[in-house]
């Protein structure tokens, strides 16, 4: 089948490279057979290592070489595999051979990634995450290199370097590691207004995703597709996640960093090993080229998205992650993205933003990966075929074979220059000028936008990000610069932040911006209403009902949800029913923040012990403020009341199955009712409850 086989070509090619460890004994470098490895070559049996010893020297230098210098951003991530095919052919706005023909799968790496930790830092911190694809199409590698919010803080790439530099860690002590609450940033920010409707994405739960399945992707600045007849249209690029956009809530982020701080890379590769494959949408919004200036903001400002009441996406296809790398090394940290890897049919535009990357991804792979011969490595290989006359170099892999230049007569004239036209025939011209186009100077308008677009819930969460970075700032000069910023997106929202954090409440009002985009709002985003991946700990203890137990978990797992059950130690479960049960995870090992819900199964005897285990009570009280899902069954209910009394007041315990903002009992003795099992899947799909009234401890 064509797709098929042009999807086998890229792992073939893969697999050329691979290594296989079962086909005889450990060699050197050389393929020499090693008979003993744990003993250094000496002169006598305790006496000194000898420099022959070309084993030892080989292994401990190879070692000592090891590493390579990891991304100056973006150097924590999690790769996958997979595959992108069209709905349709895009042929009407687009010449791009990927685009063209939905019975063609187009293999993908994509890798997500933190921006400012350092590789070895935390999964949950409050950061953009990076959302780069790299398409293997038939006629080259095509890289989407975007983040999962679609602004950027800055407008031309000559700021990157300051921008980044604040971002870090403060340079004498390099402290916070993966963190922005600290002074250099948040100075940079007060000084910086361009940098305002990015950091309210910022400050918002879109940076501290659930997961990286469940983020949306952006391209961020405007791009240009190309049509077969020259015809040029600007486009902005979308990736919808099929399960919906959800996210953690700070409190628990925080947690989460010491719980697991590879949660989002666990996650990911759990879900695809699984064969849960995520999913997104890839979609468009376009705007004819005699459009260019018809809105209230510049195209070429990587600071303002496209409201989409004002352009629609339309969606143009799918793409679903199917494959764990097999070596986080070969695969994951020696990707290398390029903004200017571009097939024919898309083209740049003149983002000042953009024009500064196409620069600075080459130059950073020359440092990282060693020379200039790293599209050889397997995982930056085309599929399609590849002819140039670019020779030698560190680590060249490739046995050239003909001509090195361009024309030669003697290589019988190949490779030639046949293929179709690269760039768009733009016109340019104006004088050279180092400025900020006037168009470029609105800051806040859209800073407003995003503000106004929240539901209430979700602006708490704002104020609330604004007050703990802000109050983590010692220079109180910068404090009350930023909230006097913030006073021009909106007066309210800084009145808010400054109360928290001991600054004089700024009483001047900006220009006022009534513009509301619902699509912002993380509420216009749920998903397919599945509760595929979810993952449920069941909190059970010796006396439990074991009808509760088998009930839940297939009633669960069979709409696609993990259930695990957790106990107060490792082993098996003595239950009322059916015997012994065993127990996926002892309860010191884990921590609620781990799992999306929590039900507690009820049973006749051993609920006092659990009504006074201090890990059960943290259990229960974390799920329940942070906004989780939680359940009761039987006695459970007994027991729910009593470690979160909170929930008293939204489930009466005695009325059969009761659902309240996402708390969810039902007394009744023997397996889980269906009533109760559709309560709870509903809690669960609506992943958070952020209307629970506030928790009393
Ligand atoms: Fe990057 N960025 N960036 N960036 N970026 C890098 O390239 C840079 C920007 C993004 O998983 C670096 O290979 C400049 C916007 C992702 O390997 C580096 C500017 C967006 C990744 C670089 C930007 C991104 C990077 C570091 C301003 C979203 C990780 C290592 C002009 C649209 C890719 C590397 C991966 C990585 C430069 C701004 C996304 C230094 C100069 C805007 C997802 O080249």
């Amino acid at each position: 089948m064509p797709p098929l086989d042009h999807e086998d070509r890229k792992q073939q090619r893969e697999e050329s490279t691979a290594d296989d460890p079962a086909t005889g004994p450990l060699t050197t470098d050389q393929g020499v057979d090693v008979d003993r490895t744990d003993d250094s070559l000496t002169a006598g049996e305790r006496g000194p290592t000898l420099l022959e010893d070309f084993h030892f020297r080989e292994k401990l230098t190879h070692f000592d070489h090891e590493r390579i210098p990891e991304r100056v951003v973006h150097a924590r991530g999690a790769g996958a595999y997979g595959w992108f095919e069209p709905y349709e052919s895009c042929a009407e706005f687009t010449r791009a051979a990927f685009l063209q023909d939905p019975s063609v799968r187009t293999p993908v790496f994509v890798r997500f990634s933190t921006v400012q930790g350092p590789k070895g830092s935390a999964d949950t911190v409050r950061d953009v995450r990076g959302f780069a694809v790299k398409f293997y199409t038939s006629e080259g590698n095509y890289d989407l290199v975007g983040n999962n919010f679609p602004v950027f803080f800055i407008q031309d790439g000559i700021k990157f370097p300051d921008f980044v530099h604040a971002l870090k860690p403060e340079p004498d002590t390099d402290i916070p590691t993966g963190a922005s609450a600290h002074d250099t940033l948040w100075d940079f920010v007060s000084l910086q207004p361009e940098t305002l409707h990015a950091i309210m994405w910022l400050m918002s739960d879109r940076a501290i995703p659930r997961s990286y399945r469940m983020m949306q992707g952006f391209g961020v600045h405007t791009f240009r597709f190309v049509d077969a007849a020259g015809r040029a249209t600007f486009v902005k690029f979308h990736w919808k996640p099929k399960l919906g956009v959800h996210s953690l809530v700070w409190d628990e982020a925080q947690e989460c960093q010491g719980r697991d701080p590879d949660f989002n890379r666990r996650d990911l590769w759990e879900a695809i090993a699984a064969g849960e494959y995520p999913e997104w949408e890839l979609g468009v919004q376009l705007v004819p080229e005699e459009d260019e200036f018809a809105f209230d903001f510049d195209l070429l400002d990587a600071t303002k998205l496209i409201p989409e009441e004002l352009v629609p996406i339309r969606p143009i296809g799918r793409m679903v992650l199917d494959r764990n790398p097999e070596s986080f090394f070969a695969e994951t940290e020696q990707v290398a993205f390029h903004t200017a890897n571009l097939v024919p049919g898309i083209d740049f535009t003149d983002d000042p933003l953009l024009q500064a990357r196409n620069f600075s991804y080459l130059d950073t792979q020359l440092l990282r990966l060693g020379g200039p011969n790293f599209s050889q490595l397997p995982v930056n290989r085309p599929v399609a075929p590849v002819r140039t006359n670019q020779r030698d170099g560190f680590h060249q892999g490739r046995i050239h074979r003909g001509a090195n230049y361009f024309p030669s007569s003697l290589g019988g004239g190949h490779p030639d220059v046949s293929g179709p036209r690269m760039h768009h025939p733009q016109q340019v011209h104006g004088p050279k000028t180092r400025t900020r186009a006037v168009s470029f100077t609105d800051h806040y308008s859209q800073a407003a936008l995003f503000w106004h677009s929240m539901s209430d819930w979700e602006r708490e969460h704002i104020v609330a990000a604004f007050r703990f970075e802000l109050g983590k700032v010692t220079a109180m000069q910068v404090r009350t610069r930023t909230v006097a910023e913030l006073a021009h997106v909106d007066l309210d929202l800084a009145q808010r932040v400054a109360r928290g954090i001991g600054v004089p409440e700024p009483a001047e009002k900006g220009p006022e911006f009534g513009a509301v985009s619902p699509a912002l709002s993380i509420e216009a985003l749920p998903g397919d209403g599945s509760v595929r991946t979810r993952t449920v700990a069941v909190l059970a203890h010796d006396g439990v009902d074991g009808r509760h137990l088998t009930s839940v978990r297939e009633a669960l797992a069979a709409r696609g949800a993990v259930v695990e059950v957790i106990a107060p130690e490792a082993g098996s479960l003595d239950t009322t029913s059916e015997g012994p049960y065993p127990v996926d995870r002892a309860l010191p090992t884990v921590a609620s923040v781990l799992y999306d819900a929590v039900l507690l199964p009820g049973g006749p005897v051993g609920t006092p012990d659990l009504i006074t285990d201090p890990d059960v009570i943290r259990f229960a009280r974390d799920a329940y403020r942070h906004g989780k899902p939680l359940a009761a069954l039987g006695s459970g209910v007994g027991v729910l009341s009593a470690v979160v009394p909170d929930t008293v007041r939204l489930a009466t315990p005695t009325s059969g199955a009761v659902a309240d903002r996402g708390v969810v009992s039902d007394a009744a003795a023997g397996p889980a009712r269906a009533e109760f099992v559709e309560a709870f899947t509903r809690a669960l799909a609506a992943h958070r409850h952020p209307q629970r009234p506030p928790v009393r401890y």
